[in-house]
């Protein structure tokens, strides 16, 4: 009774609709998944050699995949609809062991080494291969959760920024990563990648992107609760572009951009205070618990990525980035009020090299 009712309930025409409601979720799934390949993220949209070797190899890969997905389900069919042998025991064996060499030997052994053919090219491009002429060096350091960038080879001393990596396009760029705690890892999709950074130890990666640019960057290891909001800005620049914007960021020109405006000597000396210990800005401080400050003004976000950078935005981290980056390292600072927070988020925004 129950089944005959069962089997009323499922009649033709609801059978339509629930198959209808099935391709509608296909549709979507597949346009959800198909939003992931274009983008600022994206590793299908390359934007230097690196990168669209490695998008070649994810190519490969799905399409060597889908002929052996393909090829399995038809077997699989297959079994089901071929007609019943009797076998000897010894006949058996052999069919058995035919399949163990073929499917799980010869099959695997061809397919990882037509693979291998492929990646470990696009994996020598990222090596950092002697050159003729030797590429700039960018060193990357990731904190929780903020990234340390310097610039050990510019031309008038080292300079240092956070948060953003300005590099120069059409030429490779060696990328010098390491961590201060845990591990973080190192990911430009758009240029090619990843690495891992580890503490106690220096990986290096070659990327090099074709032209200028703005490409996203975000760290791409779990390293704790903030790890989401650990955005870097990537924007590669033309050669003279790139030099003028090392020159702009020199210790002797940062300290005097510091200095510049008197109106602002109190909110110098409760940065000296209270925020020198684990922040820098060139010519007051030197400590690198904190992101280095001293081009604050001039940066496209704060946090990692919870702020767009404008007017008011420094202010508004200093009262509320714990809200905003809930247990982010940076004490909260509350107990100041508001017209120095003010006055020192508008110092800090005046430091634009
Ligand atoms: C105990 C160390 C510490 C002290 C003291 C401290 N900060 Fe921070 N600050 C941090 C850390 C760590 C971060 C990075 C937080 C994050 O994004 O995860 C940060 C982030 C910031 C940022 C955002 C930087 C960026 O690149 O987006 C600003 C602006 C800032 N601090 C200003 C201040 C000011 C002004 C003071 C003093 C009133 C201060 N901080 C005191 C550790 C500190
Ligand atoms: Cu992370």
């Amino acid at each position: 009774m129950r089944e005959r009712y069962l089997y009323h309930v499922a009649s033709p025409c609801i059978q339509r609709v629930a198959l209808r409601r099935v391709n509608r979720l296909i549709l979507l799934l597949t346009m959800l998944v198909l939003a992931g390949c274009a983008g600022d993220r994206s590793i299908l949209d390359p934007a230097g050699q690196a990168a669209r070797d490695v998008a070649l190899v994810w190519w490969v890969m799905l399409t060597f995949f889908t002929v052996v997905f393909i090829g399995v389900i038809a077997l699989w069919l297959y079994a089901f609809k071929r007609k019943h042998h009797e076998h000897t025991a010894a006949q058996e064996r052999k069919i058995a062991r035919r399949w163990i060499i073929g499917g799980g030997i010869l099959l695997p052994v061809f397919s990882v080494s037509a693979l291998l053919m492929f990646g470990i090219p696009a994996g020598k491009r990222m090596l950092p291969l002697p050159l003729s002429e030797p590429p700039e060096v960018i060193e990357v350091i990731g904190h929780q959760w903020w990234w340390e960038v310097r610039y050990p080879g510019a031309a008038g001393g080292e300079v240092v920024t956070s948060n953003q990596l300005i590099m120069p396009a059409g030429e490779p760029v060696d990328f010098h990563v390491t961590s201060a705690d845990v591990i973080h890892a190192f990911w430009i999709p758009r240029l090619g990648g990843k690495v891992d950074m580890l503490p106690g130890r220096v990986n290096v990666i070659r990327l090099e992107a074709d032209e200028p640019g703005i490409f996203d960057a975000q760290c791409a290891e779990f390293c704790g609760t903030q790890h989401a909001h650990m955005d870097l800005y990537v924007e590669a620049v033309g050669r003279e572009e790139f030099e003028a914007w090392l020159a702009d960021r020199q210790g002797e020109r940062l300290a005097e951009l510091a200095v510049a405006n008197d109106e602002f000597s109190q909110a110098r000396e409760t940065f000296v205070s209270t925020c020198a210990a684990c922040h820098s800005v060139a010519g007051l401080s030197t400590a690198t618990i904190g992101p280095d400050l001293s081009d604050i003004g001039a940066r496209p976000m704060l946090g990692g990525g919870v702020l767009p950078m404008e007017e008011g935005a420094i202010q508004y981290w200093l009262e509320n980035h714990q809200t905003l980056k809930p247990s982010n390292k940076m004490p909260s600072i509350n107990y100041m009020d508001t017209a120095t927070l003010e006055s020192l988020g508008a110092w800090l925004e005046t430091l634009t090299p």
